[in-house]
């Protein structure tokens, strides 16, 4: 708590007749994010304290320099939802680095919203995707090469095979027995990356800024209204095609369990997977080229897919990357993820 209170100093002076809390919030897989409310006899003010996890995020500066170059434009275009601003540190400096050399950021708190881990209703899963399909119709025009990616070779998939084949290589013999199923599944489907790796090679999606986790915990939701209102977690903008971000949200809004259920029935809804690509497309369509619009299906198969591999790889690493809350989760949300591609491969038989 001292520690957290020294990080707030440096953003804001605190007077003695302050009262602060400091509520820790445990939606992501990735950063420590608090939320910080100062009472100042009875005048409430909240934000939003977050520590970036420095072993994924190497270079934070790069990655609020690119979230304020977005932030600015929207600000400038007639973005109807609310902007995920940075408040500087006294210092003007977008992050505070504390003594063990970690990066602390402070952002604006959006009151009156709420966020959810799991799609609650398909009307949902529709503004969930059409909150995003506005997010990018306005970042259409601003140049991708302004923006860098935070994380190198993100949506690089050939990576993406050899970080999980160099896992096998070192996992212990007892994380790999427990994997086997899932492990077999990824052995026999590792073809279905080979022609989106290939479109991508063959510059056939053309890169455009991408949000980069566009799951359902990255959006608040009005309080009333239960529309959009503020898309979060700008750590992965980046430029990538954006069917990466369509086949997030497929994995995202059409998965009708927790990320870590390992129940395979009722775990797909084809009525959201509609409401997903209708939402997606609303403010997207006149842009995405034909090939773009044809490999929607795909998409939402190869990053469901991803994910599996990404999960998997970090159980066989020693769960090192996402955060757990108990020893198997990363194989629980392996499972998961199996799942739901299994669900989606009939989806795909049908049409
Ligand atoms: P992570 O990278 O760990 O997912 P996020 O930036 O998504 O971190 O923040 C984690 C959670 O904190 C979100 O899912 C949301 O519940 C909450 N949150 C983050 N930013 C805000 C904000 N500006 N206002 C209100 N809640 C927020
Ligand atoms: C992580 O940070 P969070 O929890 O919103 C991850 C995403 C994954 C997601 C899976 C930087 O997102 O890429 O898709 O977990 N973020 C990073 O739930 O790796
Ligand atoms: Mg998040």
């Amino acid at each position: 708590m001292q520690h957290y209170i020294r990080i707030l100093q440096s953003f804001i002076p605190l007077k003695e007749t302050y009262n602060v809390s400091i509520i820790p919030i445990n939606d992501g897989h990735i950063n420590i994010t608090l939320r910080v409310v100062i009472n100042e006899q009875g005048d409430y003010r909240q934000f939003i304290l977050q520590r970036i996890n420095r072993s994924i995020f190497h270079k934070p500066e790069l990655m609020l320099h690119s979230l304020n170059i977005v932030n600015r434009h929207l600000q400038n275009s007639d973005y109807p939802y609310e902007v995920l601003e940075i408040i500087p540190n006294l210092n003007q400096q977008l992050f505070t680095e504390d003594q063990n050399g970690d990066f602390w950021r402070m952002t604006k708190f959006i009151s009156h919203t709420y966020c959810t881990t799991k799609v609650r209703d398909f009307s949902q899963a529709y503004e969930a995707a059409k909150t995003f399909s506005i997010f990018y119709s306005k970042l259409f025009t601003l140049s991708p090469k302004l923006i860098q990616a935070s994380i190198p070779e993100f949506v690089n998939f050939k990576k993406r095979i050899n970080d999980y084949k160099n896992a096998l290589n070192h996992a212990t013999e007892q994380r790999k027995h427990k994997a086997s199923q899932a492990l077999n599944f990824i052995n026999h489907h590792l073809y279905l990356l080979e022609s989106f790796i290939e479109n991508q090679q063959n510059d056939y999606f053309p890169e455009r800024i991408i949000h980069g986790d566009p799951k359902i915990s990255n959006i608040l939701f009005d309080n009333h209204t239960h529309k959009g209102r503020c898309v979060i977690d700008l750590d992965t903008l980046m430029p990538a095609t954006l069917l990466y971000d369509f086949g997030d949200m497929v994995r995202s809004y059409t998965n009708l369990k927790d990320e870590d259920d390992t129940q395979p029935e009722d775990i797909f809804s084809p009525a959201y997977y509609e409401a997903v690509k209708t939402g997606f497309l609303s403010n997207t369509s006149d842009v995405l080229t034909p090939i773009e619009k044809d490999n929607l299906d795909y998409a939402g198969q190869v990053v469901v897919f991803i994910q599996a591999i990404r999960f998997v790889t970090d159980f066989l690493n020693g769960d090192i990357y996402y955060k757990i809350k108990y020893p198997n989760h990363n194989l629980n949300r392996t499972k998961n993820q199996i799942n739901l591609l299994r669900e989606l491969f009939k989806i795909k038989s049908v049409c």
